[in-house]
Parts: C-alpha cells; structure tokens; sequence
C-alpha cells in the first residue's frame, strides 16, 4: 500500500477531507512543544481549518524526548488523519497544518532558532501535567527536579518546556524581539497561570533581569481544552489505512466532541481560531474548573476503579450501572456545586453529553492510559473539589472512594495479585510507602497522605477527609472494587 504523503494526497479516497491549501505557501506563526495524539487531534486541526483564510500560522512542533512521532510522519511530510469515531461510525481527515517535526534533544538549537525568530508569534504546549516540572499541590517550580538541575546547569542547552521556553524568551529579549506568547493546552488549574509562575521562577534563577522582563512582558492566556484522544492501537492503523487507500504509519481516533475555551490575551497577534469554534472569553478559570472536575475528575475515578475491577475501557466500566451511578453522584452532588459557571452555562447539558461521551462505544480508551501520572492529576481533578465540599461541610464520599482507588492502585499489585505497570514520575517512592504499609489499609493512607507534593499540608490534618479515604480504602481492600463501588452507590444514593 502506498504510504500517505504529499505526493500521494490526490490517491486518496475521495471522502477523506485533506488541506485545501498550499502547503508550500504557509510560513511557521506557531512553535509547538509535545506533538502527541492530544495536540493533532485538537489544537492543529483548528489551525489547519484557519490556514486556509491566514498562511501566517503554520506549527512547527518538537517532541521533546522520543523521536517516534518524527519517524512516524516525516516520511509523510508531517501530513497524518485523524479519525473521529462514535456508534453513527467513522470519518477520516487528513491534517497539514504541522508542516515540520524536530525531535529536540537531537537539533536544540535549531529549535531554539525557530522559536527567537521574529515570525513565531505563539509558542504552545502540550507536554502533559509533568512536563511543567512544577509541584502539583502548590504550582510551584520544583528546583530539584532532575530536568530543571540540568537546564539551570546548562541553559542554552535546555531539555525542559520551562527551559526551552525562557531559553528563546532571552534570545528574543538580547536583540530587541518581543516575547511570543506562551499557550499551555495542559489540564494544570488556571494553566496560563501556573506556566507563566514557572517560567518567571526559572527565568530568575538564570538571571534577575531577565525574570522580570518574563514577568512584565510574556503573556500566558489560560485555555480549558477537551477532547478524548485515546492511544492510536494497530487495529486503528490497519483499519484507517484500507478507508483511506494509503498507509498512514500514526493516525491518532478521537471523539466528534471538541472544545477549545481561551483567554483572549495575545498581544503578537493570533489565529482566527474562532471561526472553526474555539471560544475567547476574557475568564477561562470557571470552565477550566467545570472541565477538570466533572470530566477529568469522573475519568481518574473511573480509571483507578475500573482498572482495579478489570475493566479495560471506560466504555466497560460505564456499562457496569453500579460504575454510571458513582459518576452521576460524583458530578451531581459532590462537583456541581462547588462551580461557579457564567450566566447562561448549561452545566446539566454539559453532563449528560460527558455520559455519553464515556460511554461511546467505538473509542478505546483505557483505564490504564488514563491512571498514569496519578501524583500530577490528583491535584486538580479531586483534591480541589474535597477542599471545597469540604469548606462548605458537603459530602466527600464519592471523591475520596477515587483517591482510596488510587492509594489501592499505586502499591502496584491488583486485586488478583498480579503486577501493576504503574507509570508515574512518583512511582518508585509511592511504591515504597506501599511497600513500607503492607497490607494495612490505615497504614497506607497515612504514608501516602504525607506525600505534601500531592495532598499539600491542610489535607492530612482533616479527618473528615483523611477518615473518609481510609473507610474506603479498607473497603477496597475486604471487597474489591466492583462491590465496594456497587455497595457505596447504593448506600448512597
Ligand atoms: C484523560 C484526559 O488521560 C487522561 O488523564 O482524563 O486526557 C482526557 O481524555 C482529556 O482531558 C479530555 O479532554
């Protein structure tokens, strides 16, 4: 089979939508750093879909340790599909709007080159909740962090988003270049917010000036971004190849949903990415919230839950109904009232589309891809809402049968003794604890609730908090999964 390129986008099947511009036409207005899945099935198709009105915003995207995606879609000249799946059935797009991959640690300074150059007017990033080098409780810098001691050690040879970013903002500031604006598309809280502490810490360290010329002068707009974009498997390849008529070595499947809400704050100027449905509001905080607990926080309990129960999908848990009631019940009654939505939101509609949205059928999505990274997630998807249910003195029973599930989950051993392949930046040391806590269900929440850079310091002390996480976690022990998630819901509700 051919392999999809350039020279073969005329082949292919005639209802696959492709770019309906000139490729060769487009100049780079967009740096983005973490070319995954999330990033081509979002961000670039809303440029893609702006490049033919604007050549101006070409991405050139960098992944930022592993050179697959580069070898992926080099050969393809960065063209690839992207497949929007649910029971109605499948459409394929091919994407163009990614006109150059770098693989950073192999051509840094070339990438830095891009990011100074006057035209880059937009650096983004995807590079997942670790990728900020931050402290997930507090959003702080963490100047120990293995990455943030290189860079800081070498900074015009930087592997960190944090150092790459400060690294460019100096060679812009050194010749008179104002900053581009820095666009993180992570689910971190007030995410402008955060990226732009860490970058002004980092800058600091490197040097005063430059600190505060990062303070005063680089704008961070925050975004809430949506879309479910689970691992591309072989199945999906092989499958999207024969609809195509030609062999795309990464096509990423996503959801027909997709939301992109911005703070219009862009002062080098920006994409039109509102004609293709992207919202710019001047306060991005109540959707982020809205988003991050009700879907974020529902998938990080259904992943922790589903896994320790067996099931492989979201999908598969959400059809166990005793699996769809906790979810109401944690969106209904324990996250819905501590959001502060706009006049006007739908917050009723938005939930009952998220039911459906975990229960499409033709989206793999597994429990397992979902509970990596549990130390950096926990944060913003439960641990905020406890603080607040727990300030207004309402119910945390549902939110913190998630974190128990997760204490469960990061000793590394399931239900029928076999191995967990846990995948977190923490993993080692919360293993430890584990290790340290044995089979003891008390003992173990008290050795993780120490773990400040996840719980904080206020947590800990709370025991209608900490008493709740240990009640269920010793369910979780006596019963598994699946029946303390059927007895609780129905206690419950
Ligand atoms: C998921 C998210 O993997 C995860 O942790 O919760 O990637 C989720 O699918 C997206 O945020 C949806 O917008």
């Amino acid at each position: 089979m051919k392999r999809l390129s350039e020279a073969t986008l005329a082949d292919l099947s005639v209802a696959v939508r492709r770019p309906v511009y000139d490729r060769a036409q487009i100049a780079t207005g967009i740096v983005h750093l973490g070319v995954g899945a999330f990033h081509r099935a979002h961000q670039a198709v809303y440029t893609d879909d702006v490049l033919a009105r604007d050549p101006r915003w070409g991405i050139v995207a960098a992944s930022l340790r592993s050179p697959d995606t580069y070898d992926a879609l080099e050969p393809q000249n960065g063209l690839y599909t992207v497949s929007v799946r649910s029971k109605a059935g499948e459409s394929l797009r091919v994407i163009g709007s990614i006109s150059r991959i770098i693989v950073a640690p192999e051509a840094v300074d070339e990438l830095l080159g891009i990011m100074a150059h006057p035209a880059t007017r937009i650096v983004s990033l995807t590079v997942t909740e670790k990728g900020y080098c931050h402290d997930p409780a507090t959003g702080v810098l963490n100047e120990k962090h293995p990455d943030i001691v290189h860079d800081l050690g070498e900074p015009r040879r930087p592997r960190s988003a944090p150092g790459l970013i400060v690294e460019a903002l100096r060679r812009r500031h050194a010749v008179g270049t104002p900053p581009f604006t820095v666009l993180t598309c992570d689910n971190l809280p007030s995410n402008g917010r955060t990226v732009k502490r860490v970058l002004v810490r980092y800058a600091e360290l490197i040097d005063s000036d430059l600190g505060r010329w990062v303070e005063s002068e680089v704008a961070c707009p925050s975004t809430m971004v949506d879309r479910i974009v689970p691992a591309t498997t072989d199945e999906d390849r092989a499958r999207i190849g024969q609809i195509l008529g030609a062999r795309d070595a990464w096509p990423v499947v996503t959801e027909p949903f997709t939301q992109w809400v911005i703070e219009d704050d862009f002062p080098q100027g920006r994409p039109a990415w509102e004609v293709t449905g992207a919202e710019f509001v001047t306060d991005v905080e109540p959707f982020e919230h809205m988003k991050l607990r009700l879907l974020n926080g529902s998938h990080s309990t259904l992943a922790y839950l589903g896994y320790l129960a067996g099931y492989e999908t979201v999908a598969e848990a959400m059809a166990d109904p005793a699996y769809e009631r906790l979810v109401h019940g944690l969106m209904d009654e324990e996250v819905t009232p501590t959001l502060h939505m706009p006049p006007g939101s739908d917050i009723a509609s938005y939930k009952r589309a998220l039911i459906e949205r975990f229960k499409n059928p033709a989206l793999k999505h597994r429990t397992w891809q979902i509970a990596m990274d549990g130390s950096q997630k926990l944060p913003q998807r439960l641990l905020g809402t406890v603080r607040d249910c727990l300030r207004n003195n309402a119910s945390v029973h549902r939110l913190t049968l998630g974190v128990a599930a997760w204490m469960r989950y990061v000793t590394g051993i399931d239900e029928t003794g076999a191995q967990i392949d846990v995948r977190d930046p923490m993993a080692a040391r919360l293993r430890t604890l584990a290790d340290r806590a044995g089979s003891s269900a008390e003992r173990l929440a008290g050795e993780l609730f120490a773990v400040r850079e996840i719980f904080g310091d206020d947590l800990p002390k709370d025991l209608r908090f900490t008493d709740a996480v240990t009640v269920a976690l010793t369910h979780l022990y006596a019963k598994g999964a699946k029946r303390t998630v059927a007895e609780f819901t129905s206690t419950l509700s």
